[in-house]
């Protein structure tokens, strides 16, 4: 979700919830055993496996113009090397900035998770490499934000790739309104125009996607649209696999299962939409990359580590995570939820610049006032789950004082102050949160009456 959530309607994705409830009871739970038990072809030790292959991927030839020379392209297509792909990523990216009229695109949705970065390059890596056309994959927000995917991040970068090889937003938006010659949609069926131009949705030739149908793009020849736990696993089944090419298969392959394990929690069909789709694209891209349960589970772990971890986050990346705004009484008031207590945040960074930072976050969103929520797992209580909460106003403010504020959040759900020394400016009215359940959900409605008599 972009940063600027002020009353975002539900999306289509929580709206096709309870019809996707059933394709998951269908899914059997034998299937589920047969996927994450199926044999590796292969040890574990062996998922790294593209040191052979650097070398000739490396010497790629390039023209004056950056062009692939065709012997360089034949060797990376046929090989299956990481270094493939971000060879064709950045090939891909040239060839987008040279003209971006001369190239079709494929978008991902504006969330940037990891089923969107995955389908995007492997719908466009896919179909570069067995037609004549380059189809370059748009990443639908600033290549700076990947960041705050940690767990894309990761995943890129374990198939060989650099951020630096995607094409994102400001690549969009340094097109001179050249528009590409078509647009592909995954994982979503409605371009937004948000960030990138409304212009690229004039041409949609072909749809994949697991939300629910919103009728958009009647034009488009192509429409996949089903209710599955991942549009990587449509991608896989409709894209990749028909290529019949093992090789670009293989190359995606990671990405693919990576986004298709986190989107369904390890296959979990009792949660999460998880189908026989899923199932059986999750088994073969297994295959494909020899790895047995154990490997897979770890994949897992990992990237769910990485989602959560905010250990490196700015304070001005941790407002914008997580971030939501409403008109409040006759206030603009946003919340920002993060994963940081206040108390390490102050301790890696900087008291001034977190002022800077929030000041700066409040004048970009145009709010009377900024809500700060914290959850994590407390170490000095060990590891209880703990929530803080702070106010902070522009400096320029003299309509709302922060202590009034608080004292008003502490009529409706118990709180009390923390002691910080040295805190920010933005951070002096930090309170601890006694009742834990009162999440983001539960504390809006508060400010709604707290702010209504401001
Ligand atoms: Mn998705």
């Amino acid at each position: 979700m972009g940063a600027d959530g002020r009353q975002r309607p539900r999306s289509a994705h929580r709206r096709a919830e309870p019809r996707a409830r059933g394709a998951i009871a269908r899914a059997p739970d034998v299937t589920t055993r047969a996927v994450v038990g199926a044999v590796a072809s292969r040890a574990r030790g062996a998922r790294e496996t593209s040191g052979a292959t650097r070398v000739g991927v490396a010497r790629v030839t390039r023209d004056a113009n950056g062009v692939v020379g065709r012997a360089g392209r034949a060797r990376a297509m046929t090989r299956a090397s990481s270094d493939a792909l971000d060879v064709f990523l950045r090939d891909a990216r040239d060839a987008f900035a040279r003209d971006a009229s001369a190239v079709a695109v494929c978008l991902g949705n504006e969330a940037c998770d990891l089923d969107s970065v995955a389908c995007a390059v492997a719908v466009a890596y896919a179909e570069s490499m067995t037609t004549k056309r380059t189809v370059v994959p748009v990443v639908q927000c600033e290549r700076k934000d990947l960041a705050l995917r940690p767990d894309v991040v990761l995943a890129l970068r374990s198939v060989g790739v650099s951020v630096e090889s995607l094409t994102c937003a400001e690549d969009a938006a340094a097109a001179d309104g050249r528009t590409p010659s078509e647009t592909r949609l995954v994982d979503h069926n409605a371009h937004t125009g948000r960030v990138i131009p409304a212009s690229w949705g004039e041409r949609v030739v072909r749809i994949i996607d697991h939300h629910e149908d919103i009728g958009a793009h009647a034009e488009a020849a192509e429409r996949t649209i089903e209710l599955v736990g991942s549009c990587s696993s449509l991608v896989y089944r409709d894209v990749v696999a028909p290529s019949g090419r093992e090789d670009i298969a293989r190359n995606v392959a990671r990405l693919l299962l990576g986004a298709i394990i986190l989107d369904t929690r390890m296959l979990d069909a009792s949660t999460t939409r998880a189908s026989p789709v899923d199932f059986a694209a999750a088994e073969a891209l297994q295959k494909l990359l020899g790895w047995d349960e154990g490997a897979v589970r770890e994949e897992y772990e990992a990237l769910s580590r990485a989602r959560h971890d905010q250990s490196s986050f700015t304070c001005a990346q941790l407002l914008a995570k997580d971030y939501k705004q409403w008109k409040m009484g006759r206030f603009e008031v946003g919340i920002a939820s993060f994963g940081v207590r206040v108390q390490d945040l102050i301790a890696r960074q900087d008291a001034a610049s977190i002022d800077a930072e929030c000041e700066e976050f409040i004048a970009k969103h145009g709010i009377d006032a900024l809500i700060m929520m914290t959850s994590f797992e407390n170490p000095d209580e060990g590891g209880a789950f703990a929530r803080q909460i702070a106010a902070t106003t522009p400096r320029s403010s003299d309509d709302l004082d922060t202590a009034d504020i608080m004292a008003k959040i502490g009529a409706a759900t118990d709180v009390t102050p923390l002691t910080l020394p040295h805190a920010p400016r933005a951070l002096h009215s930090a309170h601890a949160q006694l009742d834990v359940k009162a999440s983001r959900k539960k504390i809006a409605p508060i400010l709604f009456d707290v702010f209504a008599d401001l």
